[in-house]
């Protein structure tokens, strides 16, 4: 520990500063009501924000987190009592103490007392955010049965490694003891995630189970679909230092997020619900409109920003956003071809949602870099640019703009490759095998990654209209990572 200051703990609350907001309710009388798997910066910063703000009117809704993998913030939030800073990035910035977590699991280390967890009836809704990749699916949305995680939990040798294993054993304990099951709420940024999650159970708890447990689920288990948006960069230790200023505590594990932040959640929690809306969240029938909106135009972009802007030297969205090729690009790409690809009608005005974004992506407060977005392109690509892709096709529209962003993708991994740099992406091993024989020859080197099958399925690598211009686009970035328009 480096800070000189007390370290935040539930003692040393009466010592922070003042206009630091803190928990405004009894946490002694906090019960858990609901287990988050993934308890990261995102699930930290917005969805436990959520159950925070809840928390002064209902006490039933603390949250367990636990977290698949071992160590993690384990050790620094077990000395904090589970609390921890939010940092709110505005002008000025605001700072809460969030005590939404009862308490912090390792699934990993201690799988008894997660699953205890799971399985007591006092849970009632099992939340997560475990990114795209942490739901094993194939490119068309289905359980990936030759996934590690999933063979190994299909074939039962004790300890749980992938979210649908976890789930399906906890349910299948919850019937044995005869309790009701919890409700599941995906809270990561996949297209329809609660559905998709529920298909990727039923499947797997039929094969592990049976079909008879298979059909309980389907009857009795809610799995509404969410859509979450506030930008939250990584915590690093400048965060840190300036919460301990702010704050006057020392805090191990901080998190800060822009201001604005949203979670709408299809109005299908069941009974015996955390009262979601007073806690800020939308409940409607419609979260496809918003989510197709959010992952096309926000994250779509957000990827956009991030390969071409590392290509061209950039650090943040901010830099990227403001550059004056760049920034146009990007946004010609929301305005002229994501948005064309949403759903007409549900009163959504797509202008002025990107209006709204290109001022959330130039916020001088948030410091979000490309690196962090640019993980894991293989899992986001298909929900944030091919989606699309596939709705410009069939409107017979221009698929250049979004084609340029899977080829500045394709660029990236060529470069990191060859700077001998690791990518951080579950496709990593194949990803470097292909980049390593790319010649900087446009249709040999685009070839080598269109047959990615688990990426770019038949239906986009043999469309002409696709691979003409993704090769057209790999080309121009081949000789100037600014050439991004023909
Ligand atoms: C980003 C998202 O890292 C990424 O891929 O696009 O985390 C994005 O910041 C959030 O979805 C915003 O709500």
């Amino acid at each position: 520990m480096s800070d000189p200051r007390p370290r935040l703990t539930s003692s040393t609350l009466d010592r922070l500063h003042k206009n630091v907001g803190a928990p405004g309710y009894d946490r002694r009388k906090v019960a858990s009501g609901v287990a988050h798997f993934g308890p990261g910066v995102f699930f930290r910063a917005h969805v436990a924000w959520h159950f925070d703000r809840l928390l002064s009117v209902d006490p039933r809704w603390g949250v367990s987190a636990i977290s698949l993998r071992s160590g993690g913030l384990a050790q620094a939030l077990g000395e904090q009592d589970c609390l921890y800073t939010l940092a709110e990035l505005a002008e000025p910035a605001r700072f809460q103490i969030i005590g939404a977590l009862t308490e912090y699991v390792s699934g990993a280390d201690d799988p008894a007392r997660a699953l205890d967890r799971l399985v007591d009836p006092s849970t009632k809704l099992v939340t997560l955010t475990v990114t795209e990749k942490g739901y094993c699916l194939d490119a068309g949305g289905a359980l990936d049965w030759k996934h590690d995680d999933v063979r190994r939990d299909l074939a039962g040798g004790g300890l749980l490694y992938s979210v649908v294993g976890w789930l399906t054993e906890s349910l299948w304990r919850r019937r044995e003891a005869g309790h009701a099951p919890f409700t599941v709420l995906s809270c990561d940024n996949l297209s329809d995630n609660g559905p998709k999650l529920r298909r990727a159970v039923i499947q797997f708890a039929s094969e592990r189970r049976g079909p008879f447990f298979a059909q309980w689920i389907e009857n009795e288990v809610r799995f509404p679909a969410t859509m979450v948006d506030s930008i939250t960069p990584a915590t690093d230790e400048a965060l840190k230092r300036r919460v301990a200023e702010a704050t006057g505590l020392a805090d191990e594990a901080p998190v800060q997020r822009e201001s604005f932040t949203q979670w709408v959640i299809e109005d299908s929690l069941g009974p015996d619900a955390p009262d979601l809306a007073r806690a800020g969240a939308i409940l409607t029938g419609d979260v496809a409109l918003y989510e197709q909106a959010k992952l096309r135009l926000l994250n779509g972009a957000h990827s956009a920003l991030a390969y071409i802007g590392l290509l061209a030297g950039q650090e943040t969205t901010r830099d990227a956003m403001a550059h004056r090729i760049i920034g146009p690009f990007v946004e010609r790409l929301m305005r002229n071809d994501s948005a064309a690809t949403l759903r007409a009608g549900g009163g959504l005005d797509a202008q002025a949602y990107v209006s709204a974004l290109v001022e959330r992506f130039l916020n001088p407060a948030v410091r979000h870099t490309l690196s962090k977005i640019a993980s894991d392109g293989s899992q986001k690509l298909p929900y944030r640019i091919l989606n699309p892709v596939r709705d410009l096709l069939r409107a017979g529209l221009s698929v250049d703009r979004p084609a340029t962003v899977a080829a500045a993708w394709m660029r990236y991994a060529v470069g990191r490759q060859r700077a001998g740099e690791k990518l951080d992406d579950p496709l990593a091993l194949q990803l470097e095998k292909i980049a390593a024989a790319c010649t900087d020859d446009a249709a040999g080197d685009t070839d080598r990654f269109l047959s990615l099958r688990s990426v770019f399925e038949a239906d986009l690598a043999e469309n002409p209209r696709f691979v003409a211009a993704v090769r057209a686009a790999y080309g121009r970035l081949v000789g100037d990572p600014l050439n991004l328009e023909a």
